[in-house]
């Protein structure tokens, strides 16, 4: 079965489902008032945006992107690409970010300055995970969930290879699964 390919959880289903609940009211403060365009970037956060906008008490439209910047392996290639654009027009108007993971910070980086030259009002990021240790453009998640160590995770939205996205939980795979 596909959980017998799991080394390890790193962060279980509750602890996901609790820090979730304490970000939409962090966010539902800071926004109170005002009506939020939230674009999710697919696929890896489907998960945490269908999670995290049942926890907002705030209106919002939501759009989605999809952008490229891996391949099938493990390591980035660093190079990213616009696959979809949002359809919502942004100019003047709040917008977050959705992401499951910031790792070497390209991907969001490219998405912040192609989001931000459309003048959006404000322009923040939400991101379920933060490997800093990884980091290498220049980009700082306004909300984070965890910090994660610099390991492979998969689980709830996060793939290896495109498999494991329906993992509830985050966590390490078997080296063999990778060889
Ligand atoms: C993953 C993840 C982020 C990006 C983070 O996406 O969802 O978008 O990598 O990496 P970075 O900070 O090093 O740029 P991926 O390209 O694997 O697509 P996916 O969301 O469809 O899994
Ligand atoms: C992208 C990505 N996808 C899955 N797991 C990780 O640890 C990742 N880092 N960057």
């Amino acid at each position: 079965m596909m959980n017998d390919d799991v080394l390890k959880i790193l962060i279980s289903e509750e602890e996901i489902e609790k820090r979730v609940k304490e970000l939409g009211r962090q966010i539902s403060d800071d926004y109170a008032g005002k009506s939020l365009v939230v674009v999710s970037v697919l696929k890896g956060s489907v998960m945490f945006m269908a999670d995290l906008l049942r926890a907002l008490d705030i209106h919002t439209e939501i759009d989605f992107m999809v952008v490229s910047s891996y391949g099938s392996g493990v390591v980035s290639t660093g190079a990213v690409k616009m696959l979809k654009d949002i359809f919502l027009p942004i100019e003047g108007r709040d917008v977050l970010i959705v992401e499951d993971i910031l790792d070497t910070g390209k991907t969001l980086h490219y998405i912040k300055d192609y989001l931000g030259a459309r003048k959006p009002n404000s322009i923040r990021i939400c991101t379920l995970l933060d490997k800093p240790e990884r980091r290498e453009a220049d980009i700082v998640a306004d909300y984070v969930g965890f910090n994660v160590p610099d390991e492979f995770v998969i689980g709830y939205g996060l793939d290896y290879d495109e498999h494991y996205r329906n993992l509830p939980f985050i966590g390490v795979l078997k080296p063999e699964v990778y060889m």
